[in-house]
């Protein structure tokens, strides 16, 4: 039976049953009107759409304007890989990676994180390490990286690219499996450690339709759920050429089926059937009931890291292409609803009410604000705070929320730990500044939960 065949309207409600190895599951295709950007779209079945991004390119306004209009979830593309967060052995840089993280939340996307570990963009003191001390600190970066971004992260790459091409269906040799073959799973047991709230995924390419590889990673995840090895996530990155391999959705429901979520994680098509090829991955992940979202790798066909080959939805102008409206098409037609449901329809406006009060520790040029949010007579599940920062005074590091910003006006979110406030009660975060914040007076409005955002 082809699913991805069907004719539906946008407004018709469709059942199909499938007969699926594990026995029948219900496929009901949601009612669904015409959103008009790729994320409320998606967000009609309760998945996400989004797309890499690049540090360096969040001074582009053109970027900027489609990133924010058009996506809901945010990938750095290299920012938060192990070269770029702990170039030195031990010391960490997180500037970039904060750079697209905050961008993300304080625009209410969410963010997966990518990628913990890879035999790929390691620092040149990591690739000079083996055995023990190498597998220490590979651990030891998951831990410290994971823990940074601790209730940020709405899913982690924790390994990327472990398994080898060609027929062996078997790991690739690299310093990290000379390590021992239990690298893989020590990394996704540090990485839950330091970050209970993340999907831990494995991620890799041409994985995407059933072949030796896939079959590699699915035996692998199948051991892992078996063993209680913690994973929840299969990335499949899908850069393709001309449009999905035929048993695509087939392989998505076989690694659904293992009880794990799967998400398209890297997604461009090149070749003329582009277009064609977008709905056909839409269509296919619609209809896989755990396939929770899609993710391209790039915004404009000049962001892409295949140059030339202009595989993305959007020309280097930042017009929409004939792919951007297959693939809007196909999210609109509705499909599966992922477990949950809609998460972002209709919005969640908080509830409760509260005050916010700040402690300063000022010096010559510098502070620390620390500022306490109180809940009203009932309970919050989510807060926003408001400070109006003096000109010259910038704000150089933040603890315990999310800012929208560095300098004027800026408006601070709660994190996953801190949202939910009961009646009565405080919480605290702060945050440190050049200049001065003499005078300053925050205002408090309740929120819904970070997540529901
Ligand atoms: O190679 C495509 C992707 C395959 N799966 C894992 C992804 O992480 C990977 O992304 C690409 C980035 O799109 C590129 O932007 O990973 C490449 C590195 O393997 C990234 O390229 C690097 C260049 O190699 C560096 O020379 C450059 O400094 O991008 C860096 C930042 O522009």
């Amino acid at each position: 039976m082809n699913l991805t065949s069907r004719s539906v309207s946008r407004t018709a409600i469709v059942s199909t049953v499938l007969a699926a190895s594990l026995g029948a599951t219900l496929i009901v295709t949601t009612s669904a009107s015409a959103a008009t950007t790729l994320g409320a779209a998606a967000a009609q079945t309760g998945r996400y759409y989004g797309t890499a991004v690049a540090a360096g390119k969040l001074g582009d306004s053109t970027y900027v304007n489609i990133l924010n209009r058009e996506f809901s979830m945010v990938t750095a593309e290299n920012e938060m890989k192990w070269d770029a967060t702990e170039p030195n052995r031990g010391q960490f840089n997180y500037t970039n990676g904060d750079r697209i993280l905050n961008q993300a939340l304080s625009n209410g996307k969410r963010v997966r994180g990518h990628a913990l570990l890879w035999h790929q963009q390691q620092p040149g003191w990591a690739r000079g390490l083996s055995g023990s001390d190498l597998r220490s600190a590979a651990i030891n970066h998951v831990t410290q990286v994971a823990s940074h971004y601790r209730g940020k992260i709405y899913a982690w790459d924790v390994v990327n690219e472990a398994f080898a091409d060609g027929g062996s269906g078997g790991r690739r040799d690299s310093n990290l499996q000379r390590t021992g073959n239990d690298w893989i799973e020590a990394a996704f047991r540090a990485a839950r450690a330091a970050d209970p709230n993340a999907k831990l995924c494995y991620n890799d390419y041409n994985t995407d339709g059933i072949n030796a590889k896939s079959t590699g990673v699915y035996t692998m995840v199948r051991d892992f759920k078996a063993r209680g090895v913690p994973i929840d996530c299969v990335g499949l990155q899908s850069h393709l050429t001309n449009g999905p391999p035929g048993d695509y959705q087939a392989n998505i429901q076989r690694f659904a089926d293992l009880g794990v979520d799967v998400q398209i994680t890297e997604l461009d098509i090149a070749g003329s059937s582009q277009a064609n090829g977008f709905s056909s991955v839409t269509r296919a992940c619609m209809a896989v009931a755990r396939c929770t979202g899609i993710t391209v790798w790039g915004i404009r066909d000049t962001d892409s890291w295949r140059t030339g080959e202009n595989p993305l939805l959007f020309d280097g102008s930042g017009n929409k292409k004939a792919a951007y409206t297959s693939t809007l098409n196909a999210l609109n037609a509705g499909g599966t609803t992922v477990p949950g449901g809609p998460t972002t329809t209709p919005p969640d406006p908080g509830s409760g009410s509260c005050t916010a009060s700040v402690s300063l520790n000022p010096w010559t040029g510098g502070f620390v604000a620390t500022v306490t949010v109180t809940a009203g007579s009932s309970a919050l599940t989510g807060w926003r705070v408001t400070t109006a920062l003096p000109s010259g005074t910038t704000v150089t590091g933040s603890w315990s929320a999310v800012g929208s910003g560095t300098t004027g006006t800026v408006t601070w979110t709660n994190v996953d730990y801190n949202g939910a406030v009961a009646a009565g009660r405080s919480t605290e975060f702060g945050f440190q500044g050049s200049g001065s914040a003499e005078g300053l007076s925050p205002t408090c409005t309740a929120a819904a939960a970070r997540e529901a955002r």
